[in-house]
C-alpha cells in the first residue's frame, strides 16, 4: 500500500494516528511511528514546554517520521507553532481553524503541512496557500466536528483539489480503510481505535467507556456555541443538552465544559468528564498494542480489496 502520502512523508503504511488532545502523547505516537504509520502528538491546549518535551521524547524513541497536531484555538497556539518550528517537526497537522497565518513559519522549517478541513471551500483556500495535503474529516469523528459525513466530504474534496487527501471520521478497521481508498483518499486518519491501544495513556475507565459503547453511544453537544463536539453520552452531555435547551449563554456553557477533557482522559471521571470519541466506538472491543491494531487494519484492508476484485471479476490495474 504505497500511496502518494507514503512517498510524501516517508512512511510505510498510509495511516495517521489522530492527534487527540490529552491522549496522543509520545508513548502512543512513538509506537505508531515505529510500526510504520504516522504517529502524532496532540498539542491540544497544552503549554509550549510540554509540547517540546513530548517532541524530544519522540525523537529519543523513534527515528521514523512523526507529526504534531496543533489545535488552532489553543491559547498557546503562537508559542506552540514556534516550538514545532524550532524542533523541526517533520509533519504538522492542524485542527479547529485556518492555519493560513502560520504557513510561512511552517514552510521555513521544512515541515509538511496537512490541515484538517471540514469543507471543500477551506480545502481550496489552503491549497492556494501551499499546504502539502489535506485531511477531510467527517462528522463521525470524535471531538470538534464539522457537518458533512466522511462519505460525502472525501470524494468532493478529492475532486476539488490537486493534493493528496487523507480521510478521517468513522474509520476504525480495514473495511473503513478500503472504503476511504475507494473514495479517492491516499491515507486514513484514525483516532478512537487508538485510544484503546495499550500504549495510550487514557485512564482505563475511558478505554472501558469506548469498549462498552454501542453504535448510538455518542452525541454532539455545543452546537449553540458554534463549536460542536462529539462525545460519549453521560451525565455531563445530558446536563449540557439541558442547558442548551433552556437557552444558556455561551459563557455558561463554556463554564460547564471547562476542564472536562482531562477529567475523563486522565482522572477517569466518565460521568462528569468529556469522553471524546467517534461513532466507531461501538466497533472497538479490545485493548491491543498499536502495532497489532495497524497490522490488523492493513490485513483487513488488503483482504477487502481482494474480495472486491473477485466480486467484479477484475484485478486492480486492469
Ligand atoms: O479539531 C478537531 N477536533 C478537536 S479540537 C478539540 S479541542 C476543542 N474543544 C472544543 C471546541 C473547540 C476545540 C477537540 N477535538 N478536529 C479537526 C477539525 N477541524 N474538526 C473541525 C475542524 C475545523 C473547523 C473549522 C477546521 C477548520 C475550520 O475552519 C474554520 C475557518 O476558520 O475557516
Amino acid at each position: 500500500m504505497n500511496t502518494a502520502i507514503c512517498r510524501l512523508l516517508g512512511i510505510e503504511v498510509p495511516l495517521f494516528q489522530g492527534g487527540m488532545a490529552w491522549l496522543a502523547t509520545w508513548e502512543l505516537a512513538s509506537a505508531v511511528s515505529e510500526a510504520g504509520a504516522l504517529g502524532q502528538i496532540g498539542a491540544g491546549n497544552a503549554p509550549p514546554e510540554w509540547v517540546r518535551q513530548q517532541i524530544r521524547k519522540m525523537k529519543e524513541t523513534t527515528d521514523r517520521p512523526f507529526g504534531v497536531n496543533i489545535m488552532l484555538m489553543s491559547p498557546h497556539v503562537k508559542e506552540v507553532v514556534q516550538v514545532v518550528v524550532e524542533e523541526r517537526v517533520p509533519v504538522v497537522t492542524t485542527g479547529a481553524g485556518n492555519p493560513g497565518v502560520y504557513m510561512e513559519a511552517f514552510r521555513s522549517s521544512g515541515a509538511k503541512v496537512i490541515p484538517v478541513i471540514p469543507s471543500v471551500a477551506l480545502a481550496k483556500r489552503l491549497e492556494r496557500l501551499g499546504v502539502d495535503a489535506v485531511i477531510a474529516e467527517g462528522t463521525e469523528s470524535g471531538g470538534h466536528v464539522g457537518e458533512l459525513t466522511t462519505m460525502a466530504i472525501v470524494p468532493q474534496v478529492v475532486d476539488a483539489v490537486d493534493l493528496p487527501v487523507i480521510a478521517a471520521g468513522g474509520i476504525g478497521d480495514g473495511r473503513g480503510m478500503a472504503a476511504a481508498l475507494a473514495l479517492g483518499a491516499e491515507a486514513v486518519q484514525i483516532g478512537t481505535r487508538f485510544v484503546c491501544a495499550e500504549e495510550c495513556i487514557a485512564h482505563p475507565r475511558y478505554k472501558d467507556a469506548i469498549m462498552t459503547a454501542d453504535d448510538r453511544a455518542t452525541v454532539i453537544t455545543g452546537r449553540t456555541t458554534g463549536h460542536p463536539v462529539r462525545a460519549i453520552r453521560n451525565k455531563l452531555t445530558r446536563e449540557f443538552e439541558a442547558a442548551e435547551k433552556r437557552g444558556a449563554t455561551v459563557e455558561e456553557l463554556e463554564a460547564l465544559g471547562a476542564g472536562r477533557y482531562p477529567a475523563a482522559a486522565i482522572y477517569g471521571d466518565v460521568e462528569r468528564g468529556t469522553i471524546l470519541a467517534g461513532q466507531i466506538a461501538g466497533m472497538v472491543k479490545e485493548i491491543m498494542p498499536a502495532r497489532d491494531i495497524i497490522d490488523q487494519i492493513v490485513a483487513e484492508a488488503h483482504a477487502m480489496i481482494g474480495k472486491l476484485e473477485t466480486l467484479t471479476g477484475l484485478r486492480v490495474g486492469d
